[in-house]
């Protein structure tokens, strides 16, 4: 099995700490998005990372290839089974890929991306705007979901990986949740991101 995708993108981070948590790995290529890599461009036909290669089955994709994964490998499981568990679990993969995202990365995209990859400045406008309004919307919205180790009853699944995953951007941009303001999710974030699958994922290679 082959995994496309440098470890600094939080998608990607979601199929490594899948692959450790059913106590599978991948051969592990870390490129970035819209590399010219022929056989990466037929695994992800948008260029975008994560893409998969399964003895020849191609899949992008990183909720994708989690469903997938979890078919292949089932134990433990990482999607709940219960009605209303499932569909908190995949509200979250859904929240953290579609309403996290875009947000709590401009820290890592404008101090990171932009500067090394870009070759352009960062702007620190963005990130003060997105830190001042677009965070506390997401970062209260957690608070009042989080009641445990696990955002979703009793186990951890796909919605703890698609929420965490992203704070390990925020961090590696100098910032992290101000524990006085949220201090469940500053607490969530910190055991979940301690955790063996992600402490796996967060020592994969980010460059190629
Ligand atoms: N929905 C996709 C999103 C993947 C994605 O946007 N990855 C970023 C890197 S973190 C990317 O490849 N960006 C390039 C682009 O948007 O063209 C997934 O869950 O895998």
């Amino acid at each position: 099995m082959k995994l496309y995708g440098t470890g600094y993108s939080p998608y990607v981070r979601k199929v490594l700490v899948a692959l450790a948590e059913k106590g599978q790995s991948a051969e592990h290529i870390p490129l970035f998005f819209h590399d010219p890599d022929p056989a990466f461009q037929a695994a992800s036909p948008f260029g975008k990372i994560p893409a998969l290669d399964d003895d020849g089955f191609l899949l992008a994709d990183s909720s994708a290839i989690l469903h997938y994964i979890e078919a292949k490998y089932p134990t433990p499981a990482l999607v709940p089974t219960e009605a209303k568990a499932r569909g908190r679990a995949i509200w979250f993969d859904k929240f953290g890929d579609t309403e996290m995202f875009p947000v709590i990365i401009v820290p890592f995209f404008e101090r990171m991306v932009k500067p090394t990859l870009m070759k352009q400045p960062g702007d620190e406008a963005a990130v003060a705007k997105a830190m001042n309004e677009g965070f506390p919307k997401i970062y209260d919205y957690l608070e009042s979901q989080i009641d445990g180790p696990y955002l979703v009853g009793d186990a951890f699944s796909i919605a703890d990986i698609s929420v965490a995953t992203c704070f390990h951007n925020l961090h590696l941009a100098g910032e992290k949740v101000d524990a006085g303001r949220w201090p469940k999710l500053a607490r969530y974030v910190t055991e979940t991101l301690a955790r063996p699958s992600f402490v796996t994922a967060l020592a994969a290679r980010t460059n190629p």
